[in-house]
């Protein structure tokens, strides 16, 4: 009997279509400081342009955020995080577009979906902002709850666990029964264990390497590995510098190979092409088990 825990497991949500494999998310940061593309799309026209080339690359959707959340980083201002993201998220819409609003805020969710964004994705799981839920819920839209102790200024500080897989998911657990009880939907969200927030290299490995007990939280999953900061760790062996960000896609394409045989719903990404090839191989793969 085959060992692998295939694909079609990932789960569909309702209100966005189900792909029959491990969707790819396309990454669009509208910010001049992101962790690993930062600056590069901060200018709607390149970003919407950079969004566009993403789905030719194979992107299902496109996750567009004016946020940055790497460690250390402050927080933006409401007015610039609209001012950076509600005309991407159009732009990108009115092209047909799949787009995805990365954002804690529950009035940049608001003019995101307004302006044609299908999900929202939340990396503080609706902690940030006490109006997201009821937003969320009132809009109807898929939502991704993350793995979340904290603002960006102080997460490193937070990583601290006896048993990283058992507090992640009963975190989790915590965060989707108080997202259900403010009224959103069970069947529109999304799970995510925030890799690299609040979370050291081995921290992530360890929930990669356990994602079956995060699926069992019953919802589908979404894997955010891309360029992070544990895979620069992998690739120096914890020894000297570790490449920078834009040189860890194929070790983010790996991951994204590991994380759809093992069933996630979707994986979210930088550099889109090596991922949809590698989503692709592992249907086939699964499909021949
Ligand atoms: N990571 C980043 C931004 N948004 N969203 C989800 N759902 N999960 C993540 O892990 C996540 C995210 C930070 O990465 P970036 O600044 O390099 O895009």
């Amino acid at each position: 009997m085959s060992t692998l825990r295939g694909g079609r497991e990932g789960g569909t949500v309702e209100g966005l279509p189900d792909w029959g494999r491990c969707a790819v998310m396309g990454v669009v940061n509208v910010t001049p400081d992101s962790f690993s593309d930062g600056g590069r799309w901060f200018d709607t026209t390149a970003a919407v342009k950079h969004g566009l080339h993403l789905v030719t690359e194979g992107a299902d959707l496109v996750d567009v955020g004016g946020e940055s959340t790497r460690p250390g980083a402050s927080r933006v201002d409401e007015d610039e995080e609209l001012r950076r993201v509600v005309p991407v998220v159009r732009g990108l819409a009115s092209e047909g577009v799949l787009v995805s609003v990365d954002t804690m805020r529950a009035s940049v969710a608001e003019q995101a979906v307004a302006a044609g964004a299908v999900l929202v994705n939340d990396v503080s799981g609706g902690l940030a902002d006490p109006n997201m839920v009821p937003a969320v819920a009132a809009a109807g839209v898929p939502f991704v709850v993350m793995h979340w102790r904290g603002f960006s200024q102080d997460m490193n500080s937070r990583a601290v666990y006896t048993d990283v897989v058992a507090e992640v998911v009963a975190e989790l657990r915590e965060r989707m029964d108080a997202v259900v009880a403010g009224g959103v939907d069970p069947a529109r969200i999304v799970v995510d264990p925030g890799l690299g927030f609040a979370k050291q290299a081995p921290h992530d490995l360890t929930l990669i390497a356990h994602q079956a007990e995060l699926r069992a939280l019953g919802r589908p999953l979404l894997v955010a590995a891309s360029r992070k900061r544990f895979l620069g760790h992998v690739l120096s062996g914890g020894e000297g510098a570790p490449p920078p960000a834009r040189e860890r896609d194929a070790a983010t394409a790996a991951i994204s190979a590991i994380a759809a045989l093992q069933g996630a719903w979707a994986v979210r990404v930088h550099e889109v092409r090596a991922t949809a090839d590698a989503v692709r191989v592992a249907r086939a793969v699964e499909g021949a088990a």
